[in-house]
C-alpha cells in the first residue's frame, strides 16, 4: 500500500540509556532533552526510569538508573548513524572509557531496530547481551509489549525498580 502524499513511513528504532555515575537523573535527561532538539531525530516515547543493580563491572560498582527511548526513523535508516548519535551524547555527558561495564555517565545502546539485523563487533543489532539484562527488557517491555514477554523478564538477571519518569 502507498503512503498518501505527505505521509513517510516509519519503523521504531530503540535506545537504551544507562548512567550509574554522578546525577544519573540529569545525565538522563540531558540525553533526552538532546534527542527530543536534534532535527535527525524523532523521539515518540520514553519510558519510566528503573533504578537497576549492576550486571557485570568491577567491584563496587553503583546502581545504574537505565530507561529506553522510542524514535521513529525511516525504514531505509542507516544503523550506524544511530550509533553515531549514541556516541555523540555519551560525549556530551563527559564520558571517559577506562575499564569495560565500568562506571559511566552515560551509555547509550543501540537496542533495536525494526527490520534491521547488522553483526558486526562495532555495531550488532539487535543488542547482542538486551535478552539477559531485565535492565532492558522492562523499560523495552512498557514501549514495546510486542517484543518482550513475561518469562523472558521472569528469566533475565538484575533487580529492576521504577523511580517515576523524567
Ligand atoms: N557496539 C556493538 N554493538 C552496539 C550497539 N548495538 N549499541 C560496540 C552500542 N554499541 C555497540 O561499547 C563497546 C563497543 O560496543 C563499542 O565500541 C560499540 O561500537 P561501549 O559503550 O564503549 O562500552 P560498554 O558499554 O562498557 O561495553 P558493552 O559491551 O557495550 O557493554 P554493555 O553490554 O552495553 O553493558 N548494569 C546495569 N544495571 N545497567 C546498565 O546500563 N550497562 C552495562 C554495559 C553493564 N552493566 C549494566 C549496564
Ligand atoms: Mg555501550
Amino acid at each position: 500500500m502507498t503512503a498518501p502524499a505527505g505521509e513517510e513511513r516509519t519503523v521504531r528504532a530503540f535506545l537504551g540509556l544507562g548512567s550509574n555515575l554522578g546525577d544519573r537523573m540529569a545525565h538522563l535527561r540531558r540525553a533526552v532533552d538532546q534527542l527530543r532538539a536534534s532535527s535527525a531525530m524523532s523521539v515518540t516515547a520514553v519510558s519510566p526510569v528503573y533504578e537497576t543493580e549492576p550486571m557485570g563491572g568491577p567491584a563496587g560498582s553503583g546502581p545504574y538508573l537505565n530507561l529506553v527511548v522510542e524514535l521513529a526513523v525511516p525504514p531505509g535508516v542507516d544503523p550506524y548513524a544511530l550509533l553515531e548519535e549514541c556516541r555523540r551524547l555519551e560525549a556530551s555527558a563527559g564520558r571517559v572509557r577506562a575499564v569495560r561495564w565500568g562506571p559511566r555517565t552515560l551509555d547509550v545502546d543501540v537496542l533495536w531496530v525494526d527490520g534491521i539485523a547488522v553483526d558486526d563487533p562495532e555495531l550488532t543489532v539487535p543488542h547482542p547481551r538486551w535478552r539477559e539484562r531485565r535492565f532492558v527488557l522492562v523499560p523495552l517491555g512498557d514501549l514495546a509489549p510486542d517484543l518482550v514477554d513475561a518469562d523472558a523478564i521472569a528469566a533475565a538477571g538484575g533487580a529492576v525498580v521504577p523511580v517515576g519518569r523524567l
